[in-house]
């Protein structure tokens, strides 16, 4: 049993009321804030992922749960802040075109922002024509996808190619993330990384930018 039962049941419920009390007193029991985060929410999604694919909740259930888990996730935000303002770190993150999934990419964002990044989150459902239009208007030096869905998936390839059309693909690192991707699938469409979770992510892109 988890040490984070109660916080992961009170997820699963959409009980959020409950969840942030559980969350404050997990931190203020001094547990780690990873740990909160992996055994306690994403424990809670990975449970209501299951049964969604089983017939046994619905969409409304996983947008309840989801906003349980942002709100919990507001909680634990100040306690990813552990850099100082990376000068040469510009990281312009969004949830790829038909995809509405943003908690993967906001944790990726906060823990991106922590490690002191400065981040552009244009959202989600984000087009390849609006990720080149504001690579252009804001010159980062990383552009971050994120994808849930295997059908949303090749927007990506597209977007890579948008941005190679539009000639700024060699000015800027491609990242992607998401459940659903590999490293392979980042080869196949010539994306620069992959990243599997939030905490590789940040790992990941100090690697592209050349930061320690
Ligand atoms: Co949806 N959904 N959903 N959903 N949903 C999944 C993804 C699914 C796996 C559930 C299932 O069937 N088991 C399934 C996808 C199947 C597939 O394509 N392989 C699915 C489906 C089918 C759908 C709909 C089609 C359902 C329907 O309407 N019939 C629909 C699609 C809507 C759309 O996007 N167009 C839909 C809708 C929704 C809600 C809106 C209800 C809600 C999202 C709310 C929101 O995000 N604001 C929702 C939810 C909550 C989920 C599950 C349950 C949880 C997702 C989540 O937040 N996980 C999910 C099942 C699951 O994941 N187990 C499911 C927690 C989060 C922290 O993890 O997002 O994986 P994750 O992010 C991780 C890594 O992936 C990585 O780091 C993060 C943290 O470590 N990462 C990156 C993510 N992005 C990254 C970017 C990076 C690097 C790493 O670099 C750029």
């Amino acid at each position: 049993m988890s040490d984070f039962e109660a916080l992961t049941e009170s997820v699963i419920k959409g009980d959020i009321k409950t969840a942030v009390a559980e969350a404050q007193r997990a931190l203020d029991a001094g547990s780690n804030v990873r740990d909160i985060l992996d055994k306690g929410l994403i424990a809670a999604m990975d449970e209501m992922g299951e049964r969604f694919s089983k017939g046994l909740i619905f969409v409304p259930q996983m947008l309840r749960s989801a906003k349980t888990m942002q709100e919990c996730m507001k909680v634990l935000e100040p306690f990813f802040q552990e850099g100082d303002v990376i000068s040469k770190g510009r990281v312009m993150i969004g949830t790829i075109k038909g995809d509405l999934h943003d908690i993967g990419k906001n944790l990726v964002a906060m823990m991106m922002e922590g490690a002191g990044f400065t981040i552009t989150d244009l959202g989600v459902d984000v087009s390849p024509e609006s990720f080149v239009q504001k690579a252009k208007e804001t010159e980062p030096d990383i552009v971050a996808m994120s994808a849930l869905l295997s059908t949303t998936m090749p927007a990506m390839r597209l977007t890579i190619e948008a941005l190679q059309k539009a000639g700024i693909r060699d000015k800027v690192k491609v990242m992607i993330g998401g459940a659903p991707l590999t490293e392979k699938y980042a080869q196949e469409i010539k994306a620069d990384s992959y990243a599997s979770d939030a905490g590789s992510a940040v790992a990941k892109a100090k690697g592209l930018l050349g930061i320690g």
